[in-house]
């Protein structure tokens, strides 16, 4: 029986994923949660989706959503949601990670024991709470990720200090409520804190968890110029949406 599935979004992960998928399930075993992770991966050039596959038939515990080309994150995570509520059954809770290392799996646990225990319906692991940290050498990125969160807050009205991470459970209950209006978002990076957004108008008890988020461990970042202006745009419509109603 599987209560939690981790969707895990990824374009040229092949070296990433080898040691944090075994990792992932290990630790989650070891806390007595059952699970299972669903890759989505965009016909990745370095064979991430082969090593993925591979995972699956050692561990019996790794799906995988082949799509036939980059599509977007946003758009990897709607495909994967809809997945889960459509054809997995006794999932408790969906939860969002990168496969680059940069999430520890060593939190999971406590993040799904806070939703457990305090009943909420979202744990956003946060670099910016009390014992979150970034440990990001580009001044560039942190002053982006700041802004952001800034105009997130201001475009949402939503509290939490961390809108953008990408590292969150969810509840499914919360998630089926809102599944029929996903495919209204958009593909990019700027999905989560529209996700974010609809969670909280849907009535979601929304909670933070510090994060330590660590380097990438291969590869490269896929965040792009386009993204970030695509992100803005969403946010400053959204304020004026919301002032003017
Ligand atoms: N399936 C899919 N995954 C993506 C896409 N873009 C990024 N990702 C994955 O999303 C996660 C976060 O991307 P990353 O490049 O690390 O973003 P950053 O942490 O903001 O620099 C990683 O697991 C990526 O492989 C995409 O277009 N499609
Ligand atoms: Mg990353």
């Amino acid at each position: 029986m599987s209560e939690v599935v981790i969707v895990m979004p990824t374009y040229n992960e092949a070296e990433n994923i080898k040691t944090l998928i075994p990792t992932t399930l290990r630790i989650l075993e070891d806390h007595g949660w059952s699970s299972l992770i669903l890759v989505v991966d965009d016909s990745s050039p370095d064979g991430t989706a082969e090593v993925a596959e591979e995972l699956g038939r050692t561990t019996r515990k790794v799906k995988v959503l082949k799509r036939a080309g980059k599509l977007g994150l946003g758009s990897a995570y709607i495909d994967g949601f809809k997945h889960v509520i459509d054809y997995m059954d006794n999932i408790v809770y969906v939860c969002e990670m990168d496969a680059d290392g940069s999430h520890p799996p060593e939190i999971l646990p406590d993040m799904l024991n806070l939703a457990e225990k305090g009943g909420y319906d979202v744990v956003i692991a946060s670099r910016y709470i009390e014992g979150g940290k970034w440990e990001e050498r580009s001044m560039i990125r942190r002053i982006i990720s700041k802004g952001a969160n800034l105009l997130g807050r201001l475009s949402t009205g939503v509290r939490a200090r961390d809108l953008t991470s990408g590292y969150r459970v969810i509840r499914l209950d919360i998630l089926k409520r809102i599944v029929t209006s996903l495919s209204e978002l958009h593909s990019g990076y700027v999905f989560q804190v529209e996700l974010i957004y609809l969670l909280h108008k849907a009535g979601a008890k929304i909670t933070e968890y510090p994060l330590i988020f660590k380097p990438r461990i291969h590869g490269e970042s896929k965040l792009g110029g386009k993204e970030i202006l695509s992100f803005a745009s969403w946010c400053l419509k959204n304020m004026f949406r919301r002032w003017i109603s």
